[in-house]
């Protein structure tokens, strides 16, 4: 096997022929995603001292306004997606409405692109791994016209490229256009994202469980008696409270992810369009499942609001499976 370095830039290129719509259109977009996500990699790792210097909103040393890191985040993936001219719009965690994009004269821009910015935000200041995640659809209104909130409420089988990227003790990109899962290191001594996990494929059975146990006494009945079986499994805990990280984790070393209905969140926490649909896109091209706590493939939901929450429990197959013939069961003798 040739040990010879291929960058992420190179790679969409040579792989544009597996896209649904291989035009080139996917790969700027891509591309322009990789960039975002290097001068966000270069702000999270000053984020330290960016605090030395004086806290968000406040004024640096230089007397310019201290922008908290997930707006900033925000700005930077609409900008550099404002750069090839092939999204028509966004749609973030952080805004409240989608936000068409400026065309780009003779270009039809075909694509709605969503994402959660700067995932697991209240681990930035304590120095953990946060994330970006992505997700990428085609638009279903007229290519001549603005988009509309049609374009980003689809399913998520719906999506034609999903990732995210974690800046952790390595800055790792992940990315899936539905044939398969690549990972890419960032190489910061050459600033170029390097192809270094091939078809990723996540174990079917793994030895880790992860879930904010803290809010044991909020869950339904089954699901406790489902962490309950956990523990009496052996299985390991393991929860960092950003869920890129923890899925990240999961990816490679198996297991399983839960964030189910708590009282304070009857619908789960997490937002289906910027987290749990693009990690569920990719756990399924790894061989992984993703279902909501009514047991129904996440995938399938259709969305009704931009900021619609989900609950998930995602990850190994046979883990997923597991809990789902866990809950049936225990629902049928309780019932
Ligand atoms: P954020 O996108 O505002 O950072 O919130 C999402 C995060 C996830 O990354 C993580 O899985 C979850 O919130 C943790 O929530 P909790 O502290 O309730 O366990
Ligand atoms: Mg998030």
């Amino acid at each position: 096997m040739s040990n010879r370095i291929i960058t992420l830039d190179e790679f969409i290129i040579k792989r544009q022929n597996d896209f649904s719509y291989a035009t080139g259109e996917l790969t700027g977009l891509l591309r322009d995603i990789g960039v975002a996500a290097k001068i966000v990699n270069r702000e999270v790792n000053r984020a330290g001292l960016i605090n030395i210097l004086g806290v968000h909103g406040a004024e640096n040393s230089s007397g310019e306004t201290v922008q908290k890191l997930d707006m900033y985040a925000n700005d930077k993936l609409i900008e550099c997606l404002s750069n090839s001219g092939e999204c028509c719009g966004i749609a973030s965690e952080e805004n409240e409405d989608f936000v068409p994009l400026p065309t780009i004269e003779s270009k039809n821009a075909k694509y709605v692109v969503l994402f959660d910015p700067l995932d697991g935000s209240s681990n930035i200041d304590v120095n953990v791994s946060v994330g970006t995640i992505f997700s990428i659809y085609r638009r279903v209104s007229s290519e001549d016209s603005p988009c509309t909130l049609d374009d980003f409420l689809q399913k998520g089988v719906e999506q034609v490229a999903a990732g995210y990227v974690i800046y952790g003790t390595s800055t790792i990109l992940v990315y899936t256009t539905g044939n398969g899962v690549n990972g890419f290191t960032l190489d910061p001594s050459i600033g170029e994202f390097c192809l270094s996990h091939r078809n990723i494929q996540v174990p079917k059975t793994g030895q880790y469980y992860s879930i904010n146990q803290g809010y044991y006494s909020k869950f339904d009945l089954e699901m406790r008696r489902y962490v309950d079986n956990c523990s009496d499994e052996n299985l390991r805990l393991r929860y960092i409270g950003t869920m890129v990280a923890d899925i990240h984790r999961i990816l490679f070393q198996g297991g399983i992810f839960l964030y189910p209905s708590t009282r304070k969140y009857p619908d789960g926490k997490l937002r289906l369009l910027y987290e749990c649909n693009p990690m569920s896109f990719i756990m399924e091209q790894a061989g992984g499942k993703s279902i909501n706590t009514n047991l129904q493939r996440i995938l399938d939901v259709k969305p009704t609001d931009l900021h619609q929450r989900a609950s998930i429990v995602i990850g190994s197959p046979q883990m997923v499976d597991e809990m789902k013939s866990f809950v049936e069961k225990y629902s049928a003798t309780t019932t």
